[in-house]
């Protein structure tokens, strides 16, 4: 997986990218990162890259040419016109299943907005796939294509040491992760649950699964709701 950040801000991206499970799979070659800054591709002399809103209201707009320029750059050292996602509040709301599609590009462009947004015919031109991370309103786009690239690299093959950790984990199976205890057995007087001493491995997966069940009714039960019906079905 090759991806590419277009931002005003690649400082943010190196820094956190360097670290973590992403940084590991970068020194394999599994991951490769390509941040452009989106200021070294305007043609204006001040090198400014915002302008006022037609029509008026607060904030700046980001222009549609820098973000073009950069995007045209990419696509030629690429070879051929790759996918753009462009971070919005506006988007489609990312989740584990568009992580797993999205794992199986070669190539991924991240589009990063600032201030009040990007000029919309540049978003048409290049048709991006808009993509928002949840119902809240961030800065920038930088945090969610770093959310973005987290979660669709777990599931690029190598990028886990453990390959079944990104089916097991919360919403893989469609539940959320029982709860886990590791040594000692008593942690101010809490115990660890008798069954996961027994050594009974079949019953250590019973009660497993209720305890996912029974977490995702209490916590999520839009997505209990989604697993039942699906699990009735079959
Ligand atoms: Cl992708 N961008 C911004 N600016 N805010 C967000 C978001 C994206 N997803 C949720 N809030």
């Amino acid at each position: 997986m090759h991806y590419y950040v277009m931002t005003l801000f690649p400082d943010m991206i190196d820094a956190v990218m360097r670290e973590s499970i992403l940084g590991r799979a970068q020194s394999s070659g599994l991951v490769e990162l390509t941040v452009k800054n989106i200021r070294d591709y305007t043609l204006d002399k001040h090198t400014r890259v915002d302008d006022y809103p037609y029509g008026g209201g607060a904030g700046m707009v980001m222009e549609a040419e820098p973000v073009w320029r950069c995007y045209e750059a990419i696509c030629s050292e690429v070879g051929h016109k790759v996918k753009v996602i462009h971070l919005t509040p506006q988007g489609k709301v990312f989740n584990q299943s568009l992580a797993k599609e999205y794992a199986a590009e070669e190539d991924l462009i991240f589009l990063c907005g600032h201030y009040e947004g990007i000029d919309e015919r540049v978003l048409e031109e290049i048709g991006t796939e808009d993509v928002s991370i949840g119902d809240y309103v961030l800065t920038g786009g930088e945090l969610p294509a770093m959310v973005m690239m987290d979660a669709i690299a777990r599931h690029i093959p190598g990028v886990l040491h453990n390959e079944d950790s990104a089916d097991a984990d919360s919403f893989g199976n469609g539940l959320l992760e029982y709860p886990q205890y590791t040594r000692p057995e008593t942690f101010h007087d809490r115990s660890v649950p008798e069954i996961l001493l027994s050594g009974h491995h079949a019953n250590v997966e019973k009660w497993r699964l209720e305890q996912s069940l029974e977490r995702t009714k209490e916590r999520r039960p839009d997505l209990y709701e989604a697993w039942i019906s699906k699990n009735n079905k079959k």
